[in-house]
Parts: structure tokens; C-alpha cells; sequence
């Protein structure tokens, strides 16, 4: 008995502690700076603004400036400036809007904790974007599809009468790197959404974010007429289920007066939609549009569909959406994956993006990594993000890149917007891998400027997370508090310097550890492409959960286009999915010289030949190795750099704080056993097919090939694949 009650109370203290460690993300300002901030208007939103201040702001006094004068209207509601008066003994930060001043706040405070203040600040900023909207994927048992980081965070259960303090930190997170929007529910939506009873706890949740800027969304289902009221359709053009949907839109905004509006996914993957009733997809997203439009509402409507029939499915956005284009109310905005297939380590970008002209469209990105790891791989993303907007569609002349036919600068639509699938669920860090985080920062920072550098982003996220600015100066690293070995309490008796080997100084945080986490992010999406599926390759994934390996996989019964051997094409010629003039055709939805450049095997940029061409295994690449001998040494490539990764990181043990130095060291070890069971799935398959020999001077399969397919992953498994 005594047994048990010292085991309770020891595990009830343990929990206690847990419970008390939620990560602070980028978050990690001191919280007794005492500064002085001036600021004339009162609201909830300006007291968070100030109270972020005086906790943190190291500087001269701030004052706050709503401005209400039209010239201000320009920046936009959302955009500020910073601006340090002549004699430097003041700093005002204004907007026109409450929201823009708490933007302004916080970029002031992280260029205090990035170490990037200047005596005489001058700086005016506004959002690319409209709506900067986090999808969350979660359901309403609190799974998250996709999700690899727990549980979801919304306790519905507790809703609407308790508040997990979480919501109100994963609002601060949010405000802090621009994101002012959340849609709560998985796009795979239920009806019970739109119940009484759930927008209820819509509501609370509602509450909680407004304060900061962030207006809710929700994701629905189709058929809600039907299914929650019992309509005999859900018809879009049907009188009563126009009434239906106007009515549930005055019902939520009667709850939630700045309702954001709907995202659909229909007529994808199983899921209802207007042509269930041979209506298109423009009908169903209009009368969604119409019930919100006099509340300023608006909807999403996703272009992600394909279905089984003959027609390449990198092609079937395209030929579904372009007839519709200038169908679509204003306040219908499509919401495109980057690439045309499904979030795939490396896609060529989606042909919808500039080839919409009279629609609005934005992009979809998916921040949590279902197919680049899971939690378990460190991948930074924002390179891959970069290289989606950064594309050239030419579809508005030369330099019409992705980013600008999305963000309103060659396209006049009043409308923008960029959606991130959320990788955030209850763990105490938030996302999984504690380096995962910076593909939540590195989506806010893009959506709200996408032209800062995936660099610039990595450098900004490093300095304020492995850092926790305990020091009273404005630059990172002035003494050493300000360094990650202080991390916790200043308990610098936890670090374990390597003997002799590091120079344990600021200089050293500097020189070594933020250049070396740095080169590790940036190297690191395209060390997944290589050793995952390189040149191109895509959806070999094991099936269903899509974690690992399995280009051979057959599953009786199963859509063809949900299997590998529908996108690699191998046989003894060759392989790649030919999507060329003489294939699908697929590069006829790019605009000239894309679609040349795309069409020609020789002018096919090489990391997504594969993607558009079946190429025969002597093919010779630029290298002037054979296709296959370079697909053999872009695989090492790959397990090398994760190999690099572990090296880099252990001589980083001194700059870090010991939990997330070895959580981090744990995964890069998966990430690198599981790098090594990629090459050789992938080259013991494919050799099968070319009959060549693996190049002599790379590493030898550890695997057989036999023992692969048989092996099985059960997701409930994946933290500990025996590969
Ligand atoms: C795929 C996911 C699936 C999602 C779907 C979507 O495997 O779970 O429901 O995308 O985006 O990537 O709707």
C-alpha cells in the first residue's frame, strides 16, 4: 500500500514537472525587463502588445500609435512601421490597426533577440498576404490525420467551459510571426462541425485567438444539409439547401461576429461534393460564397482532386479547374498544393498557379512532414516552400514567379492568401522534433514576407531558440547568459563541454554553432529528396501511412494511382513516368518555354527528369554518368549527408540544453538508419530492372531486398522501425 502511494505521489510529482515544461518555441524573452510603453488606446489587443513590451523591450520608451488618418490606410490594417525619433530617446511603433501594432511589437522585440536592433530605426512592413491560415487536420476525437506531434490541441471534450492555457500560447506563437488565421478541423471534415453544440466550443476558441489577431475557420462537409439536418440533398442549386447553409452562416456568425469563412474539400478522395448532384465545382464554392458574402466571409475551395480513371493524375487539377476560371465569386478563393501531385519531397509547381487569371488562387504547403519523415527526420522546409514560389510560370511574361500571381502584385484580385497544413499537436515542444518548429516559424515569416530568404529565416529561428536572452543587451550573444548552454535556470552545471574541444564563448555560439545548425537545415530537404527519391521519383512510399520505403508495393485491390509502381514506370528499359508530348502530355499545361524545356529530355532540368521522362538506364546525365550510376550515387549522397547531421550535431552538445540535445541526437540516429533503408530499398529494387552493378566505390546494401518487402511498418510503430 505504502508502495503505491509513494509511487503515485512520485508519479504525480513527475507529471506536475512535465506538465509545467511546455516549450516556449522561439518565444524565449526574459519576463522582467520593466519597460516604459506609452500607449493612449485601450483593448485587449494593445494590452498584449504592451505587456509583451514591458516584459521583454531592453530599449528606449515605446509608444504605441493607432493611426486613424487616411494616409495610414495604405500599410493596410495589419501592416506597421517602427521608427526611432531624431534624438533617439523614443521609439513609436504605429499602424492603422490594432493588430499591425502587435505585429510591430513583435518584430521589434525579435530583432532585439536576433541581435539585428540599429540606433535609428526606420521600417515599414506589410503582409504579402491576406490570410496567413494554418490548417489543422484534426478531428474531432482529438486525432490529427497526418500528425506527428500527439494529440490534437483543441480538447473539444472541455469546450466550450474549459480553456487549456495552450490556446492562448499557440495564439502568441501565431501573432508572433504574422499568422492571423486557423482553420480548426481536418479538411476530411464531419458535419457534426457545424453543430449547435460545436460552435459552441468554436466560439471559445474564437474568443481566445481574437485578442491576437487570428480569426477561426472551419473545414465542411459537403453534404451537411443532408447529414446533419436530415435534407433529402445537399444540391447546391436546390432552394432549401441554400436556405440551409444561409441559415447555419447567420447561426455562426450570430457566435462568432468575425467568422472567417469555409475551406472544402470536395469531390476529392471520397468525399461529397457538387458534382455528386452534376453540378461543378464553381456552383458548389458559389453558394457557399453567397450565404458568407454579406458577413465578409469567405471560402477555400481546394483543388485537390484526381480519381482512378485513365487521365495522368498530375493532370486532372488543371483539366478540372482551368474551364471554370472567372466562375467563381470574389470571395471564392482556390487553394492549390504546390506541386500537381500530393505534397511530394519534390514536385515541379502546380501549372493552376498564373494559368488562373480571373480567379484568386493560393498556395497550400504542408508543414507537418507526412511525406518527408514524419517527426522523426529534420527537414527544413522553407528551401522547398522558396523553390515552389520562387518558380517562374511565365504565365504573365517573364518573372511572373509563383509568389507574385499568388500575392496580388500581377494579379489585381483583392483576395490572397497561403495556407500551411499545421505539423502542432499537444507534445511539450509542439511539433514532434524540436527542429521541426521552424517549419511552423518558416511558414509564418514566408506568409508574411515571402521574399525573405530561407536563410535569413533559419538564421532568425536558431538565435531565438537555442538562446534565451536572459542578459539584459540587445545583441544575441553579448555575454554569455545569452547562449543555449544557460538554457535552463542557468544551469550551466548540466553542460558537458567536450574536453579541450570547444571554445565555449560567444564568439564560438557565433563561428560555429549557428553556421553549423544552419548549413544543416538548409542541406537538409535536399539531403531528404536524395536519399528518399531523387531525380524526380516520387510516391514510393509504403502504403497508407507513407512512412519508409516500398516501390514494389502492390496492394490487391488497391487505386492504381495510390500505388509506386504507377509513378516510377521501372522496366528493363528505364524509368519515370513519361508526362512528355509523346506521354501524358502533362507539360502542355506549363506556359512556353517551360513546356519546351519540360518536354525535352536534354533541356528537362535534372532533378525532375524522372517526374516528366521515362528514361532509359544508360541515359547519359550531365555528369556523364549513366542514369542509373546516378541514381546509385545520389542515394549515397543523401545517407552521407545524414550521416553529416549526426556529426555536426554532437559537436554541438555544448551549446545546447541536454533534453533537446539528445531528442535531437535520438532522431537524427532514425533519420540516418532510415536513410540507409531508403537506398537500399530503392537500388535493390530498381536493379532489378537496369541489371547493372552498384557503383564499386559507394557503401553496399546492409539490406536484402527480400527481407524489405516483407517487412511491414504499423504506424503505431514508426518511432521505432527495426530497419
Ligand atoms: C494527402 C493525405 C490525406 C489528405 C489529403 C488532402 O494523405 O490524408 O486527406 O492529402 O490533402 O496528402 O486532402
Amino acid at each position: 500500500m505504502k508502495k503505491i502511494l509513494f509511487l503515485y505521489i512520485f508519479c504525480s510529482f513527475f507529471l506536475m514537472i512535465k506538465a509545467g515544461e511546455i516549450d516556449n518555441l522561439w518565444l524565449r524573452m526574459s519576463a522582467n525587463a520593466k519597460a516604459e510603453v506609452i500607449c493612449k488606446k485601450q483593448s485587449p489587443t494593445l494590452t498584449i502588445a504592451a505587456t509583451e513590451l514591458r516584459k521583454a523591450w531592453r530599449g528606449a520608451p515605446v509608444e504605441l500609435q493607432v493611426q486613424t488618418k487616411k494616409e495610414w490606410k495604405k500599410l493596410g490594417e495589419e501592416g506597421f512601421t517602427i521608427r526611432t525619433s531624431a534624438d533617439g530617446k523614443k521609439i513609436t511603433v504605429a499602424s492603422f490597426g490594432e493588430a499591425g501594432i502587435l505585429y510591430g511589437v513583435y518584430h521589434l522585440l525579435r530583432l532585439q533577440q536576433t541581435g539585428e536592433l540599429t540606433a535609428q530605426l526606420n521600417i515599414s512592413e506589410s503582409p504579402s498576404y491576406k490570410i496567413r491560415v494554418l490548417n489543422h487536420w484534426d478531428n474531432l476525437d482529438r486525432t490529427v490525420e497526418r500528425g506527428y506531434a500527439g494529440r490534437s490541441l483543441w480538447h473539444w471534450e472541455q469546450l466550450p467551459d474549459t480553456l487549456s492555457p495552450r490556446y492562448e500560447e499557440y495564439a502568441r506563437a501565431n501573432a508572433s510571426i504574422g499568422i492571423n488565421a486557423t482553420v480548426l478541423n481536418n479538411v476530411n471534415a464531419t458535419p457534426q462541425m457545424l453543430s449547435r453544440e460545436y460552435l459552441q466550443k468554436v466560439k471559445a476558441l474564437a474568443g481566445v485567438f481574437r485578442p491576437y489577431g487570428i480569426k477561426v475557420y472551419l473545414s465542411i462537409n459537403f453534404s451537411s444539409p443532408a447529414e446533419l439536418s436530415g435534407l433529402s440533398t445537399s444540391d447546391p442549386l436546390d432552394t432549401s439547401v441554400r436556405c440551409w447553409w444561409k441559415e447555419k452562416v447567420n447561426e455562426i456568425y450570430r457566435l462568432i461576429p468575425d467568422f472567417g469563412g469555409f475551406l472544402v474539400k470536395a469531390n476529392s478522395e471520397g468525399l461529397p461534393g457538387p458534382q455528386d448532384f452534376g453540378r461543378t465545382h464553381a456552383d458548389g464554392a458559389n453558394m457557399l460564397a453567397d450565404a458568407l458574402q454579406p458577413h465578409g466571409g469567405i471560402v477555400m475551395w481546394r483543388a485537390f482532386v484526381y480519381s482512378p480513371g485513365d487521365s495522368d493524375r498530375a493532370k486532372q487539377a488543371y483539366q478540372e479547374f482551368m474551364p471554370l476560371d472567372g466562375k467563381f465569386r470574389d470571395n471564392v478563393i482556390i487553394q492549390v498544393k504546390n506541386g500537381p501531385i500530393d505534397f511530394q519531397p519534390r514536385e515541379p509547381f502546380s501549372p493552376l498557379f498564373g494559368a488562373m487569371k480571373q480567379t484568386a488562387v493560393m498556395p497550400e504547403f504542408q508543414i507537418t512532414q507526412e511525406y518527408l519523415g514524419f517527426s522523426n527526420h529534420l527537414v527544413y522546409l522553407a528551401p522547398l516552400w522558396k523553390e515552389c514560389l520562387e518558380s517562374d510560370t511565365y504565365q504573365h511574361g517573364q518573372g511572373s514567379t509563383v509568389a507574385c500571381v499568388t500575392d496580388g502584385s500581377v494579379y489585381p484580385h483583392q483576395l490572397t492568401a497561403i495556407a500551411g497544413v499545421a505539423n502542432i499537436g499537444d507534445d511539450a515542444n509542439w511539433c514532434g522534433h524540436p527542429f521541426a518548429q521552424a517549419n511552423w516559424y518558416a511558414f509564418g515569416r514566408l506568409s508574411w514576407n515571402n521574399e525573405l530568404t530561407s536563410a535569413q529565416i533559419a538564421d532568425e529561428w536558431i538565435k531565438q531558440t537555442f538562446s534565451d536572452n536572459e542578459s539584459q543587451n540587445d545583441t544575441i550573444g553579448a555575454t554569455s547568459k545569452n547562449i543555449g548552454y544557460e538554457w535552463k535556470n542557468g544551469a550551466s552545471s548540466s553542460i558537458k563541454p567536450i574536453k579541450g574541444s570547444m571554445d565555449l564563448t560567444v564568439a564560438s555560439w557565433k563561428t560555429t554553432f549557428l553556421p553549423q545548425v544552419r548549413q544543416m537545415m538548409l542541406q537538409s530537404r535536399e539531403a531528404a529528396v536524395d536519399y528518399m527519391m531523387p531525380l524526380g521519383l516520387h510516391h514510393l512510399f509504403a502504403f497508407g501511412h507513407h512512412y519508409g520505403p516500398e516501390p514494389w508495393c502492390n496492394v490487391l485491390g488497391a487505386r492504381a494511382d495510390w500505388l509506386p509502381t504507377y509513378y516510377h514506370k521501372a522496366d528493363s528499359v528505364g524509368v519515370g513516368f513519361d508526362r512528355s508530348s509523346t506521354g501524358s502530355n502533362a507539360v502542355s499545361q506549363y506556359q512556353s518555354p517551360l513546356c519546351e524545356m519540360y518536354n525535352d529530355v536534354q533541356t528537362c532540368p535534372e532533378n525532375l527528369l524522372l517526374w516528366f521522362h521515362h528514361v532509359p538506364w544508360n541515359h547519359k546525365m550531365k555528369s556523364g554518368r549513366t542514369l542509373w550510376d546516378e541514381l546509385c550515387y545520389t542515394y549515397d549522397q543523401g545517407v552521407q549527408q545524414a550521416r553529416s547531421f549526426q556529426k555536426t550535431w554532437d559537436t554541438m552538445e555544448p551549446f545546447v540544453d541536454s533534453q533537446r540535445f539528445h531528442e535531437v541526437q535520438r532522431r537524427l540516429k532514425i533519420q540516418t538508419r532510415d536513410a540507409v533503408w531508403w537506398k537500399d530499398a530503392c537500388l535493390l529494387y530498381f536493379q532489378q530492372f537496369s541489371c547493372h552493378p552498384i557503383p564499386y566505390d559507394i557503401e553496399r546494401p546492409v539490406h536484402n531486398l527480400d527481407s524489405l518487402e516483407q517487412y511491414h511498418l504499423k504506424i503505431s510503430n514508426y518511432e521505432n522501425a527495426p530497419m
